[in-house]
């Protein structure tokens, strides 16, 4: 992860603790150790993979003197990095000001010292404190911001009558890829790289027989993610929130996989989609390990689809299964269309399943299943025949 921040790792110190050391983390032995390792590596930073408390990070900068980051923090700097849009930097910048608060004092370590030699509180407390207070106005002032994007952004989504689906997943599992694979859009964008994706992308997708959805992607997910991120991202991720079916897109060639399908469930409750119809979709299925983790997958899971977004192999079978989701929620209905409204009967004969078709003199009685955004959409209430079903 640290290359994904544009960083080297020149080293790396693993311990298993059953209860971090309160004060530094690990045991002074292993920070003496860690010392060592840094001076002859010549690091210029130590990355912890887990979430430090503000006075274990205070601590450890003191005893390493080099700068001492975590993982939350880590992988907000890669967000603050790779956000685009107005709305992913205003996310990732509340995420490391409500981060960056309890740490406040840290960064004013150097006039503590000089506080101590002229015995007296300096300059140091005060500005912390108008710090805090500048902070605190801030995170109020982006929090307002977002809420009003989030809001604007779930309006916007419900009023769109198409069936939504979300891809959804671990960071790297490919989503962008299995987008740009169904919708044929080479401008989504594709990488080996943690976070490639920020901002939510949708596009229309043509299913066949049942009409088009509204197809997302998202942003990846990661284990342990900050939780100040999560909180954050409410706006992005509104496309899953507010979606008919999720795509949850699982990278089998992964050792870790059964961990990752648990830490996207994890997040997903978080964010408050975990009432969302969800199907599980093993891509990668092309790589040398995907029958073991596939295997394990079902063994974990139960039945899922296998694909590979990157030979499109499976991709008509997961088109068939969100057909069969759509057409699942189809509503029966009865309706009269007269001779006049031709090409009306010809749109919904194309975009339903006719039940029972009968010919009047002054038009067709259709008895069907059709999909209730078409219904709202063509507005076809108007021609739903007072015996309808
Ligand atoms: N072999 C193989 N590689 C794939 C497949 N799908 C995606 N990849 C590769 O996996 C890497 C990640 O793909 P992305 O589509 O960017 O993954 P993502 O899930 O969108 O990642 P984030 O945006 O970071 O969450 C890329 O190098 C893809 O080329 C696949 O079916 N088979
Ligand atoms: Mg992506």
């Amino acid at each position: 992860m640290v290359d994904a921040a544009g960083g080297e790792t020149v080293g790396r110190l693993v311990q298993s603790i059953n209860k971090p050391h309160a004060a530094t983390f690990f045991g002074s032995g292993k920070i003496s150790e860690l010392k060592s390792l840094c001076k002859a590596r010549d690091a210029d930073l130590a990355v912890f993979d887990e979430e430090l408390t503000p006075a274990q990070g205070r601590n450890i900068e003191r005893e390493l003197c080099i700068r001492v980051i975590d993982r939350s923090e880590l992988i907000l700097d890669i967000f603050a990095n790779r956000a685009k849009t107005h709305q992913a930097k205003l996310q990732v910048a509340l995420a490391q000001l409500k981060y960056k608060l309890p740490r406040l004092k840290r960064m004013w370590t150097h006039l503590d010292r000089i506080k101590s030699a002229i015995g007296a509180r300096g300059p140091g407390e005060t500005q912390i404190e108008s710090d805090r207070r500048l902070i605190r106005d801030k995170i109020k002032e982006y929090t307002e911001k977002l809420k009003q994007l989030t809001k604007i952004q779930e309006r916007a989504i419900q009023q769109r009558k198409d069936f939504k689906v979300s891809l959804v997943g671990y960071t790297n599992a490919g989503k962008s890829t299995l987008m740009r694979r169904l919708t044929h859009d080479q401008d989504v964008y594709v990488a080996d790289q943690l976070f490639a994706t920020l901002d939510t992308l949708t596009r229309k997708l043509k299913i066949p027989n049942v009409g088009t959805c509204l197809l997302s992607d998202t942003v990846g997910f990661v284990d342990k993610l900050p939780h100040h991120l999560v909180s954050s991202f409410h706006a992005t991720l509104s496309e899953a929130r507010e979606a008919d079916l999720l795509l949850h897109v699982v990278d089998c060639s992964d050792p870790l996989l059964v961990e990752r399908v648990h830490t996207v469930e994890r997040v997903l409750e978080e964010l408050d989609c975990d009432n969302v119809p969800t199907l599980i979709v093993a891509n990668k299925c092309d790589c040398e390990g995907a029958p073991v983790g596939l295997a394990e997958l079902r063994s974990e899971v139960g039945d899922v689809l296998a694909i590979s977004a990157a030979t499109g192999e499976g991709c008509d079978d997961l088109l068939q299964a969100i057909q069969d989701d759509m057409s699942s929620q189809w509503e029966t209905i009865e309706l009269f269309i007269p001779y006049e409204e031709g090409a009306l009967l010809n749109k919904i004969k194309l975009h339903s399943h006719v039940l029972k078709e009968t010919v009047e003199e002054k038009g067709i009685l259709f008895q069907l299943e059709i999909a209730p955004n078409i219904i709202d959409q063509w507005n076809l209430r108007h021609y739903q025949s007072t015996e309808s079903l």
